[in-house]
């Protein structure tokens, strides 16, 4: 079986194409421009899912992402696309320089919808800490600066299929994959 991914980031696709790996699901992926509206992630995904759907006349998943810092008031939030490209991860350190809890977490929004029918909505959260600094390659965006819950590196030092066993994006997908599966009835 098969879905069509509509997103303009190569590293959610490579991410989402390991996670699906695991459902025998095959990902196409096409970069396909939506409005992103104003509200929480779950409202972004549903609009955006929609959206393309009716546009493109077939079935799609999109996916809304973002980081909420606590000490931030959840900061950057459904900011975080804004939030990089202008503070960057250096910008969002010195924000936090003078906060002691460095509570944080990856949130996941994946939305899918057919032209005919109302959007369906996947949620994945994964808790961590932000660290004093950035730390390794990998990944991309935020990664280096947070550290999930029970580990000592960040999703920057781990590799995608250590990261793909337990982020935001694997329980929102992985949920997504399981529905789908008895949603297409194979
Ligand atoms: P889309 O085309 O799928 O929307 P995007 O890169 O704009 O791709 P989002 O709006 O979902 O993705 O993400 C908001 C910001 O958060 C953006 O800067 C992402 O790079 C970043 N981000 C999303 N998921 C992340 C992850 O798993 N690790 C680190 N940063 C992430
Ligand atoms: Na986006």
């Amino acid at each position: 079986m098969k879905i069509t991914f509509i997103t303009g980031n190569q590293h959610k696709v490579k991410e989402a194409r390991g996670i699906f790996d695991n459902f025998g699901i095959e990902l196409e992926h096409v970069d396909f421009g939506y409005p992103e509206i104003q509200g929480d992630l779950v409202d972004v995904a549903k609009f955006g899912a929609k959206h393309v759907a009716v546009r493109l006349g077939k079935p799609v998943i999109v996916e809304d992402a973002g980081i909420f810092i606590k000490s931030l008031k959840w900061f950057p939030g459904t900011y975080s696309s804004y939030v990089q490209d202008t503070l960057g991860n250096e910008g969002i350190l010195k924000l936090m320089s003078d906060n002691t809890d460095r509570y944080a977490e990856f949130r996941s929004a994946v939305g899918f919808c057919t032209p005919k029918t109302e959007p369906e909505i996947f949620l994945g959260t994964v808790s961590g800490r932000i660290d004093n600094s950035e730390l390794g390659e990998n990944g991309f965006a935020y990664d280096p600066l947070f550290i999930p819950e029970g580990y000592s590196e960040s999703f920057g030092e781990l590799s995608t299929q250590e990261k793909n066993k337990f982020s935001h994006r694997r329980k929102s997908l992985e949920k997504f994959a399981v529905w789908y599966k008895d949603y297409v009835g194979d």
